[in-house]
C-alpha cells in the first residue's frame, strides 16, 4: 500500500500569497500569519512572492498569474463582512469560486482563506484573535498541499 502524507517542510517551496486591501485591518494580520507560518516551515524569503489586490473578487486573477509562474501554491487571503446589501454574497461566493477553479484547471494548489463573517469582531478572532490565526493555518495547508503533489507521480497522458 501506498500512502501519501505531506509535511510541514517548507524547504525549497515557492509560495505565492495574494491578499486583499478591502477589509485591511483584517487582512494584514492574516497575510503576518501567514509569512510567519513560511519561515517557520523554512520558506526561504525569496521564494515568497505576496501580492495585494483591491478585493476578495480581484483573488483568483493574481491567483491565476502566481499558479502559472511556478510556485508550488498560491495562498488566497480576504476578509468579506457581511453587509446590509447581496454584495457580500456575491464577492464571497465568486472569490470561493474562482479560487477553486483555479486551482482545479491548473493543478496548483489555491489555499482559500477568505473568511466570511457576521461582523468584523468575527473576523478578528480569527485574524490573530481568540481563534488563532488562520493565515497561519492557510500557509501550512500550502505547505502540506505542495508536498502531497511533490511525491505524487507526475501525470501520464491518458
Ligand atoms: N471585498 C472584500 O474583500 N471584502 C468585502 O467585504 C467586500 N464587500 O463587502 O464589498 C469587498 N468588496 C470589493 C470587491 O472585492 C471588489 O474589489 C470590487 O467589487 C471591485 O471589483
Amino acid at each position: 500500500m501506498n500512502v501519501v502524507r505531506g509535511d510541514a517542510d517548507g524547504t525549497g517551496l515557492r509560495i505565492g500569497v495574494v491578499v486583499a486591501r478591502f477589509n485591511e485591518i483584517v487582512t494584514t494580520p492574516l497575510l503576518d500569519g501567514a509569512l510567519q507560518a513560511l519561515a517557520h516551515a523554512g520558506v526561504a524569503d525569496a521564494d515568497v512572492t505576496v501580492v495585494w489586490v483591491p478585493g476578495a473578487f480581484e483573488i483568483p486573477t493574481v491567483a491565476r498569474r502566481l499558479a502559472l509562474a511556478e510556485m508550488d501554491a498560491v495562498v488566497c487571503l480576504g476578509a468579506v463582512i457581511r453587509g446590509e446589501t447581496s454584495h457580500f454574497e456575491l464577492v464571497a461566493n465568486e472569490a470561493a469560486r474562482g479560487i477553486a477553479e483555479v486551482a482545479r484547471s491548473t493543478g496548483v494548489p489555491c489555499i482559500f482563506e477568505v473568511l466570511a463573517t457576521d461582523d468584523l469582531a468575527q473576523a478578528q478572532a480569527r485574524a490573530g484573535g481568540a481563534h488563532g490565526n488562520k493565515g497561519w493555518e492557510a500557509a501550512m495547508a500550502a505547505i502540506e498541499m505542495a508536498r502531497v503533489l511533490r511525491a505524487l507521480p507526475e501525470p501520464v497522458a491518458r
